[in-house]
């Protein structure tokens, strides 16, 4: 494989609506950003992924997109992200966009236009039918089709009933959708994230919407009508497995260069049940099992992504690892996935170790996904409230949309405004990131050493491209790992449980390069405490 400019690179997502008000009005800015960009280099990140920042009715929090090439007020002016841009530039960092294929918001001036009547040409930016093809639900609950009065038909959607699909079948929209690229590619943005890409060779006729027929010839044309021009780097959210990872990322296709793995992190997902809003225990050696899928399914061939959490998940530590050993078992998270092979993604606030929060009512919830789903589980009778409450704590994606904790200042010095625009953590008093730089061994100064043990060190190149080997793949308490090029073979070792383990390492070590707990691991039969893990120079 060809190296890439971008391969040692790490991604930091920013969801702008919760990590700093600059102007006290309760809701994250692009300014609030530029505030930060010294301690988001200083973590040692380089690639700014934002989520939405678009003119948004903000019906889904800027996914619901109605104009592309425009800034939402809510977080700014055009100015404000030209002066992100180059300040970004000046401390060698990047910003990646997010580009929202598949839908639009209602209040987009091509559905409006649409909504106008039959023979408007912008009717066919989107899928309208006479009647339901099916009965299809939106990921948020309810039907996918919505009917319109004035036109006697139902336009679909695969989202809220405020996020028209757009009909990738039109090549008018395909234009479209390239010349927006285009457009923040002429502004220097390095990086695009394309949120649910499986779903634009959809053929709702055949029942079928993700990996449609059309999907990759679709994903083709895009890279050479546009990013494809340009040295840019991309990732797909493509809900999907291994083989279509590679349909999509092997650098011969012309595609993408990654996309996110969602297996581990939707074990939680009980199908048998009602789905996120009932969900089981993770199971550790599925999850150590499935990164190892991918790291041997991707490594020769294509690129990984390294992912715990995004803002449609929960935080890591109430998934993966153990609330009552938050500290270590965040710190044994981030080893763990973060010097595999590929690109970490790191989302704001997982490097201070923020929790998942428990809301008093379901009014504290924000998300329109929580109410879908209220409706369609709790409404008909299938959940009590109780039970919903407590898949919701778990689960919803407002447990990653609450306020970034920065100081134990009121309402965590995320504003200085009265009322943030989603509550706050009640811990952000314990946790918060002036008080974890103050302390040797936070969760914040272990992930800047983590960086920079995979970053600035002798060993970064290993890191990056050297070979992944398993151990010990039948244990379902440890994952052992090494990291092997010309110069150095590096293991990882972590306790992926809450209790003590014994382990024989298959390997004898020289060093230990950053380890959770101190004390002596010269021994090679070690017992494990809770989430311990640490990195050796193999002998
Ligand atoms: O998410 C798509 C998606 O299918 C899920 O991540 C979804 O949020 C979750 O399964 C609901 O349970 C992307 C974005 O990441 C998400 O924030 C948007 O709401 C969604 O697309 C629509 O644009």
């Amino acid at each position: 494989m060809v190296n890439k400019w971008w391969h040692d690179k790490i991604v930091y997502q920013i969801y702008p609506k919760s990590f700093k008000d600059s102007n006290g009005d309760g809701v994250g800015d692009i300014n609030g950003i530029i505030e930060k960009l010294d301690y988001l280099k200083d973590l040692g990140v380089d690639i700014l992924w934002l989520t939405p920042f678009f003119t948004s009715p903000m019906v889904d929090n800027g996914y619901d997109v109605a104009d592309f090439c425009d800034i939402n007020p809510l977080f700014g002016t055009m100015e404000d992200m030209d002066k992100l841009l180059e300040e970004t530039k000046k401390r060698d960092m990047y910003i990646m966009i997010d580009i929202v294929a598949n839908h639009t918001s209602s209040e987009h001036r091509w559905f409006k236009e649409a909504l106008k009547g039959k023979d408007n040409p912008f009717r066919d930016y989107y899928i309208f039918k006479d009647k339901p093809c099916n009965d299809h639900q939106s990921c948020f609950g309810g039907s996918a089709w919505e009917y319109v009065p004035s036109l006697n038909e139902y336009y679909f959607h695969e989202f809220a009933i405020e996020q028209p699909d757009l009909n990738w079948d039109n090549p008018k929209v395909r234009e479209e959708i390239a010349n927006a690229i285009n457009f923040w590619m002429e502004k220097g943005v390095k990086g695009i994230r394309f949120d649910v890409i499986h779903h634009i060779g959809k053929e709702i006729e055949n029942d079928i919407y993700g990996y449609g027929p059309k999907l990759h010839e679709r994903v083709q044309e895009l890279y050479r009508n546009s990013y494809g021009n340009y040295d840019i780097v991309t990732v797909g959210e493509a809900w999907g497995n291994l083989e279509q990872a590679k349909d999509f990322t092997l650098p011969e296709r012309k595609e993408l260069d990654m996309v996110f793995q969602f297996e581990c992190t939707s074990y939680t997902n009980d199908h048998s049940r009602h789905g996120k809003f009932t969900p089981r225990p993770i199971d550790m050696k599925f999850v150590k099992d499935t990164l190892s899928k991918y790291q041997y399914g991707l490594n020769d061939c294509s690129w990984n992504a390294l992912m715990v959490e995004n803002h449609d998940l929960g935080r890591c530590i109430n998934r993966f690892g153990d609330e009552n050993f938050r500290v270590e078992s965040s710190k044994a998270i981030a080893t763990m996935n973060f010097l595999l092979k590929g690109t970490p993604y790191i989302y704001q606030g997982q490097e201070i170790g923020m929790m998942n929060i428990k809301m008093d009512k379901l009014e504290d919830y924000r998300d329109v996904e929580v109410y879908g789903k209220y409706d369609d589980l709790v409404k008909t009778g299938l959940l009590t409230h109780e039970e919903f409450m407590d898949g919701a704590y778990k689960e919803a994606r407002d447990n990653n949309r609450i306020p970034v904790q920065w100081d134990d200042s009121k309402n965590a010095g995320f504003t200085t405004g009265d009322t943030p625009w989603i509550k706050v953590h009640p811990n952000y008093v314990d946790i918060n990131v002036e008080k974890e730089s103050k302390d040797p061994s936070s969760i914040l100064n272990f992930y800047k050493k983590l960086l920079s043990l995979r970053k600035h060190s002798e060993y970064s190149p290993t890191f990056v491209y050297g070979k992944f080997d398993s151990y010990l793949d039948d244990s379902t308490d440890v994952f052992v790992y090494s990291r092997t090029d010309n110069n150095y073979s590096l293991g990882v070792i972590t306790n992926m449980t809450n209790k003590n383990v014994e382990v024989e390492l298959p390997f004898k070590y020289s060093k230990v390069l950053l380890s959770n707990y101190k004390k002596d691991y010269f021994s090679n039969k070690l017992l494990l405490e809770p989430f311990e893990s640490f990195v050796v120079e193999i002998k």
